[in-house]
């Protein structure tokens, strides 16, 4: 009896020692090196494409990144934000996707990988693997991708407006957003950052420059000076026009973004939005003050959990053959 007690005590903390030193098996499916033996040149075959756009095109590392975000908070990651719509009516259709580029570099990755190893690699992986290539290649963090994730067969216009937060989302409805994900208030303010890198286009915040609550006014959260400034980016009424989000450092992943937060300079209301909560406000506070001491490594945690949100792997969803539509 006694005997027995002691090994379910041994057997429980055993469980529980592998569970917490092995957090990467916590999402079943998923694994590091998933292709290891169906195709080890995976991961290299992706690096490749990835370095040669981006010294070309460096600019593409944000929406490349974004890609993966906008795929994972709609339907779980499973590539449904590559599919075409003849009806225009797939997540690439909906208005927070209308800024999304680089499906071409995804086509392209896909076809390097099919000439390989073919069947073999999903398109929800192959956007995981790409995430972290344009974020490690511009000096960010590395971490390692879990794969095995399959390709979903199911791209809606209106669940993309449903799930995908919003510049405009104030700190209720993002840490909602991330909560339905199963992502944590941290996750929130830790992936934010990604806003180091990439532009905004004026649409996205022209409200907090002229017209904040309907009466000509601005947004009293944004510095005045910063405020000036990118009127001169965007004159009233143009959506078109961008500004850098982290400027003079646009292209390099850092922890800037936090510095310019904490000096209420972040380009969205979302951005603003994290001096609202006061786990938001410390971490911002913190990476500010600390030269974002702990960023990267809380950015390659937060990557990892994201990655995992509503997989299909095993027997479900599928292979695709091209990425833009389903086989
Ligand atoms: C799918 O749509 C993208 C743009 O959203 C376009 O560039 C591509 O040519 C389309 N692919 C096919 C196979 O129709
Ligand atoms: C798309 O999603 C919306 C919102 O969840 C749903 O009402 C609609 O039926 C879906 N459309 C299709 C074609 O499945
Ligand atoms: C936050 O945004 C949501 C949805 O956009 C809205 O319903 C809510 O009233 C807002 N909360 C605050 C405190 O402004
Ligand atoms: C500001 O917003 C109000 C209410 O939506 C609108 O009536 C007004 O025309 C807007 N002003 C400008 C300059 O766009
Ligand atoms: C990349 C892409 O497919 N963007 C689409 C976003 O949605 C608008 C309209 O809703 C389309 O015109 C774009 O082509």
């Amino acid at each position: 009896m006694a005997a027995s007690k002691i090994f379910s005590f041994l057997f429980l903390q055993l469980m529980f020692v592998l569970f917490v030193l092995h957090p990467t098996n916590a999402q079943e499916g998923l694994k590091v090196g998933f292709y290891a033996k169906t195709c080890p040149e995976a991961e290299a075959i992706v690096k490749k494409v990835i370095v040669q756009t981006l010294s070309r095109a460096p600019t593409l590392a944000a929406p490349l990144l974004r890609m993966h975000f906008h795929d994972c908070f709609v339907r779980g990651c499973d590539g449904s934000v590559l599919l075409n719509s003849s009806t225009n009516q797939a997540e690439k259709n909906a208005i927070p996707n209308q800024t999304l580029r680089g499906f071409q570099i995804i086509d392209n990755v896909k076809f390097a990988l099919e000439k390989a190893c073919p069947g073999v690699v999903s398109c929800a992986d192959i956007l995981a693997i790409v995430a972290r290539d344009v974020v490690a290649t511009p000096k960010g963090p590395f971490w390692e991708v879990e794969t095995g994730r399959r390709d979903g067969r199911v791209s809606n216009i209106s669940e993309a407006l449903l799930n995908i937060p919003s510049p405009f989302g104030n700190i209720s409805s993002l840490k909602r957003d991330f909560q339905q994900k199963g992502l944590s208030v941290k996750d929130l303010v830790v992936l934010s950052g990604a806003h180091t890198i990439g532009i905004g286009h004026c649409g996205a915040f022209t409200n907090r420059l002229y017209n904040f609550t309907g009466k000509g006014d601005t947004d009293p959260t944004l510095d005045p000076n910063y405020i000036t400034k990118l009127k001169g980016k965007c004159k009233l009424g143009d959506t078109l026009s961008f500004a850098e989000m982290d400027p003079g450092s646009f292209k390099t992943f850092d922890e800037d973004y936090y510095t310019l937060v904490a000096k209420r300079r972040g380009l969205f209301q979302s951005d603003a939005a994290l001096l609202d909560d006061p786990e938001t406000k410390a971490y911002v506070k913190l990476q500010a003050t600390t030269h974002g001491s702990t960023f990267f490594k809380d950015f390659a945690v937060s990557m990892v959990n994201m990655a995992r949100v509503g997989v299909l792997t095993g027997k479900d969803g599928e292979i695709r053959k091209q990425c833009s539509r389903v086989n």
